[in-house]
């Protein structure tokens, strides 16, 4: 009999709704992999200030759960004692220095970090926005655009990179571009001034330099006429009309067969921990932890006021700390359920990040599966439907969509949506026919008259602790061969797989999508079978994502090094989170995947770490402006010998003779 498991949601047209349900972390059912509570950020505040290691003036970086060894936690059960350790980060002028607290005893260790770089502090942001507004150069440079005062003028601070000929050495830069909000392009799109930029110390407030070249007068503001905006569609819903079938109970998600924990991060934003597939017979390892480990976004424009921005976001903001709140029906389903968290900031206090993650089922309106009978003349088939987990970081002009999705079948998609608006640029050309137009778009394309959006990349790494039924993995590469038969009378040509493992740390250099040939990676537990004798594994299936082009010795690629490719691979090392190292503002280069695979360990049947680079060349388009509409990429952990059968389909294969 065909069980319709998940056929339990049907999409409908009608109005909105639905309540919106909430929850916060719960402190009732605690786990080690938990956040840090609003009362733990307290107590390592007070134990930090009692114990005369901080002062007033000291900045908090981070302030995060140190977790347990993995060993520590593979072993713990509810009900055992909860070992709970801080790590903070902290910085005081030209200071920047680690202490680990033990929650329970209120021990501190502290280590200096000489030359380490954390994230841009608010307080650097403004007193480095603030100082390049003052400065009589930048107010000069101003009056030269036809600004009598900055008043109007708004200026937002980026992070400056690292490049050796500035001769910067470890300061804490900033670079400061600015725009005219009242020639506005969209009601929050300002106008950039070109041309300018001031260059400043953010911890010292010294203004070190004032570009200032090329000063045009730029057009007056924009916005859509009515006559352009098109009509709405009738509204489209889910509708859920016994409930949802998601279990939330603290910090844990339960769907259909998986289980799950979330955190939130004010670095990574949302660290999923002990995925786990039930069965029907046992619960099974799949994920130890997933999360994004580093985005780096490098723009191709060479003029000096652009050639900089190559953001790594996670090192240098924190794509925790630029969260956005969650919007019903726009970001997420009514029905979805919304969940607040908390996170610390600078000065050691604890906040509330509210609708920070939303959690929801959807019917895709696609087949899970289907066949036509043409004997029977019916389709027998059931609806796909599966379980989101998102949240939406706003870095700067981007919003990055951020989702893991997971499928009855044991899928998880890991998926992200760039939208927001592309970084724009101020030109002459009004269209491709003005004398400047191919020097204004040698390095990105005009989108509206009057702006460009310059060409850029964008890698975003994800850390996958993948332990596929246990911790002990082997990476295999599956290598579609041709095998060919010049002497056949039918046939001459064929391929077949030729599995291999790969036996050592570091970047795979060869293509691994299974599309077009090539090479396909697989995680699997050689220790372990199916009950048809075969190892279980996941399949990393990525599509066609690009890698850096940059020149390895260009500055900023040796700072990200992780994008030069799609996969890597490491020994599963504690502390070893980030692809391109823990301190990534104006880091002289990639401290993280290139150290951490340097040695070159062997690990075949070891606890492995893949970490792949979701890659994509944004070049711009007039369709991307004002709004860029969601630009998504995709890759799929997909089993392949995990199961006997599909997971979702309750089909039994035993022989009928044999069934009990
Ligand atoms: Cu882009």
């Amino acid at each position: 009999m065909m069980i319709r498991l998940f056929a339990f949601l049907s999409a409908v047209f009608l109005s909105p709704f639905l309540s919106v349900g909430a929850f916060a972390q719960s402190p009732s059912q605690p786990h080690p992999l938990d956040a840090l509570t609003k009362e733990e950020i307290a107590q390592s505040v007070k134990l930090l200030r009692d114990q005369k290691i901080v002062t007033d003036q000291t900045r908090f970086s981070a302030i995060t759960v140190l977790e347990p060894a993995k060993d520590q936690v593979l072993k713990w059960k509810q009900g055992d004692a909860l070992p709970r350790q801080a790590l903070v980060i902290l910085r005081d002028p030209g200071l920047t220095r680690e202490a680990q607290i033990d929650l329970g005893s209120g021990k501190i260790d502290v280590v200096d970090k000489p030359g380490a770089n954390p994230a841009i502090l608010d307080a650097e942001w403004t007193r480095g926005r603030d100082a390049v507004m003052k400065d009589p150069r930048f107010i000069e440079a101003m009056k030269k655009r036809g600004y009598a005062t900055p008043d109007g003028v708004l200026c937002t601070p980026n992070s400056a990179g690292y490049f050796p000929s500035e001769k910067f050495g470890i300061r804490r830069m900033l670079k400061v571009p600015c725009y005219d909000a009242s020639r506005s392009l969209h009601p929050y799109i300002p106008r950039p001034i070109e041309g300018i930029m001031g260059i400043v110390d953010s911890e010292t407030g010294e203004v070190v330099n004032v570009i200032d070249n090329d000063p045009f007068p730029l057009p007056d503001g924009t916005k859509p006429s009515e006559a352009e905006l098109q009509a709405p569609l009738k509204p489209t819903a889910v509708v859920q009309p016994q409930g949802s079938n998601i279990k939330l109970a603290g910090s844990e998600v339960i769907w259909a067969n998986w289980s799950m924990r979330l955190r939130p991060d004010k670095r990574a934003g949302l660290i999923i921990s002990r995925v786990t597939f039930n069965d029907g017979k046992q619960t099974r390892d799949i994920a130890y932890q997933m999360n994004v480990s580093e985005m780096f976004v490098p723009y191709m424009d060479p003029d000096p006021t652009w050639s900089y921005r190559t953001f790594i976001d996670a090192g240098e903001f924190g794509l925790g700390a630029l969260i956005s709140p969650l919007e019903a029906d726009v970001d997420c389903p009514a029905h979805a359920q919304f969940m607040d968290m908390t996170l610390p900031n600078e000065i050691g206090e604890a906040y509330v990040a509210p609708r920070m993650v939303c959690v929801f089922e959807r019917v895709t309106g696609d087949p899970a599966w289907r066949h036509y009978s043409s004997g029977a003349g019916a389709v027998d088939g059931v609806q796909q439907v599966e379980l989101v987990v998102r949240h939406i970081p706003t870095v700067g002009n981007y919003d990055y969509v951020i989702d893991y999705v997971f499928s009855p079948q044991g899928n998880i998609m890991l998926r992200v949506g760039a939208t927001g608006f592309d970084a724009l640029k101020s030109v002459r050309a009004t269209s491709m026919d003005s004398p400047t137009a191919k020097k204004d778009t040698a390095y990105g394309a005009l989108v509206a008259p009057y702006v460009v959006a310059p060409n850029h990349d964008h890698y975003i790494n994800f850390r996958l602790d993948l332990d596929i039924d246990g911790r002990d993995n082997t990476l295999i590469a599956d290598r579609f061969e041709l095998k060919t038969d010049a002497t056949a009378a039918t046939r001459k040509s064929y391929w077949a797989i030729a599995s291999e493992p790969w036996t050592k740390e570091g970047a795979l250099d060869q293509p691994h999508s299974i599309h077009g040939g090539g090479t396909s990676w697989r995680v699997a537990n050689g220790n372990r079978k199916n009950p048809l004798g075969q190892n279980p594994s996941y399949w990393i299936q990525s599509h066609g994502h690009a890698t850096s082009m940059l020149d390895p010795t260009d500055p900023p690629q040796a700072r990200a090094q992780f994008s030069s490719s799609s996969l890597w691979v490491t020994h599963h090392r504690e502390g070893e989170l980030w692809a391109s190292g823990t301190y990534t503002n104006v880091s002289q280069e990639d401290t993280g995947l290139p150290v951490f695979a340097k040695d070159q360990d062997n690990i075949i049947n070891q606890d492995l770490v893949v970490w792949h680079t979701m890659g994509f060349r944004h070049a711009t388009r007039p369709e991307d402006f004002p709004i860029l509409p969601t630009f998504w990429h995709e890759t799929t952990l997909r089993p392949a010998f995990f199961f006997d059968k599909d997971p979702s389909s309750g089909f039994n294969p035993t022989p009928l003779g044999e069934q009990q």
